[in-house]
């Protein structure tokens, strides 16, 4: 039985790729920090019911990537076949806010596991979340030999951590490699990404709990996809027989503007009665223009996205309606029965055909 060891198993990659490596006879380890409050609402499903089959191959450990200590030991007692390496403070916003702390976690994090890889002497496999953010001012679209012009705090960060993992893999020879992931969004993502924010707001304005929705610069375009199909790809890349690194992306880009249209005119409404901007959610540098050219991908592991743009938006339409006690339109849910299967779905039920 393959072993993986996640860290950022509580964040949206997280729960999604714990889902698929059980699903393919693994046993997961994962990462968690101790928290005052409830961290794990998104792998609940997966460990707390002892009669799913699941629980039993699913292990938490408590830790955090800012201590090295605790990565060491963890990596020792555990012998993974694969490292995910997903942890991360992964807010651009928030990262001009903490520069330091995001320099600390975010960068310095990556160099912490490698390092424990190669004192430990294991033959693991290495995955780092790369970013596409890590481009930013670089016209698009943007692939593999795209040059880096990192924007914010938490984009030079993720640049450092993607050069450590080359110097890992050119120096040591550890399987090391990074998948630079453009925006991928679902159900699950952090509420205060933009995406999330936007079909929360919508359904509880509908549900008649919000009356405006305050957001910032509406003219950013990004390169939206859904998690789960990225976190298939990062998978893909430990499978390879050498390490390398890999663009993953859509190929679409729209901005946030088409984005609400897109989630408000979906359920009847019209956006510009509910938006206002508020100069708060502006960022010292913005990244303007964001979009894959994911080619090589296509071409060496074989992964394209399944869910593009549009039904991205009518799955989280329809998942924050329903959350909300509200009906929805179900286009989202019937995308996601045609395209995923069961495996995955955004709530948090025990997930069929595993364990
Ligand atoms: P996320 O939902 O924000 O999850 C981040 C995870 O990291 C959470 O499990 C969080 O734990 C954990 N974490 C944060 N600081 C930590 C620390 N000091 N020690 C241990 N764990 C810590 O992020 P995501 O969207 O799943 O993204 C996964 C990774 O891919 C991140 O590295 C992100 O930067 C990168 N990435 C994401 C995207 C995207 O569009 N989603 C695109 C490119 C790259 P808590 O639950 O306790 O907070
Ligand atoms: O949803 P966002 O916060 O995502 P951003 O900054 O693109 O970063 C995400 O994707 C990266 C991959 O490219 C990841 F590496 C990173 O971890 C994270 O997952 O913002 C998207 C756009 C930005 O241009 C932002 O300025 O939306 C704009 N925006 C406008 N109003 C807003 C808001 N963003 C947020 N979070 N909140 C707003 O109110």
């Amino acid at each position: 039985m393959p072993k993986a060891l996640i860290t950022g198993i509580t964040g949206q990659d997280g729960s999604y790729l714990t889902e698929l490596l059980l699903s393919q006879e693994y046993e997961v380890h994962g990462l968690i920090r101790k928290a005052s409050t409830f961290n794990t609402q998104r792998i609940e499903h997966l460990y707390r019911d002892p009669h799913n089959g699941i629980s039993n191959r699913l292990f938490l450990h408590y830790g955090d990537v800012a201590n090295t200590g605790n990565l060491v030991d963890l990596i020792y007692n555990v012998q993974p076949d694969e490292i995910y390496h997903l942890a991360a403070q992964s807010h651009v916003r928030v990262s001009f806010d903490l520069p330091l702390y995001t320099g600390d976690v975010t960068g310095l994090g990556t160099l912490r596991i490698l390092e424990a890889i190669r004192k430990s002497g294991l033959n693991t496999r290495f995955y780092q979340a790369s970013s596409s953010e890590m481009f930013g001012s670089a016209s698009p679209p943007q692939n593999e030999d795209t040059q880096f012009e990192p924007q914010s705090p938490y984009a030079a960060a993720k640049a450092y951590a993607y050069w450590v993992t080359r110097n890992y893999r050119q120096g040591y020879g550890i399987f090391a490699s990074n998948g630079i992931l453009f925006n991928h969004e679902s159900p699950r993502r952090g509420e205060t990404f933009v995406t999330r924010k936007i079909t929360r707001a919508l359904a509880a304005i509908k549900a008649g709990k919000q009356q405006y929705l305050y957001l910032g610069n509406l003219d950013a375009k990004r390169d939206w996809g859904y998690a789960p199909d990225y976190v298939a790809a990062m998978w893909k890349m430990l499978q390879l027989d050498a390490p390398d690194d890999f663009v993953i992306g859509t190929g679409e880009a729209h901005s946030v503007r088409e984005f609400l249209e897109e989630a408000f005119s979906y359920v009847g409404m019209d956006w510009q009665e509910f938006v206002r901007i508020d100069e708060r959610y502006f960022r010292p540098n913005e990244v303007d223009y964001l979009m894959a050219d994911y080619s090589k991908a296509k071409k060496v592991i074989e992964w394209e996205p399944r869910v593009m743009f549009r039904d991205l938006v009518r799955v989280m339409v329809d998942a924050d309606l329903e959350m909300t006690g509200l009906e929805s339109p179900g286009q989202g849910r019937k995308i996601l029965e045609q395209h995923h299967g069961a495996w995955h779905r955004w709530d948090s039920q025990v997930v069929e055909g595993l364990g």
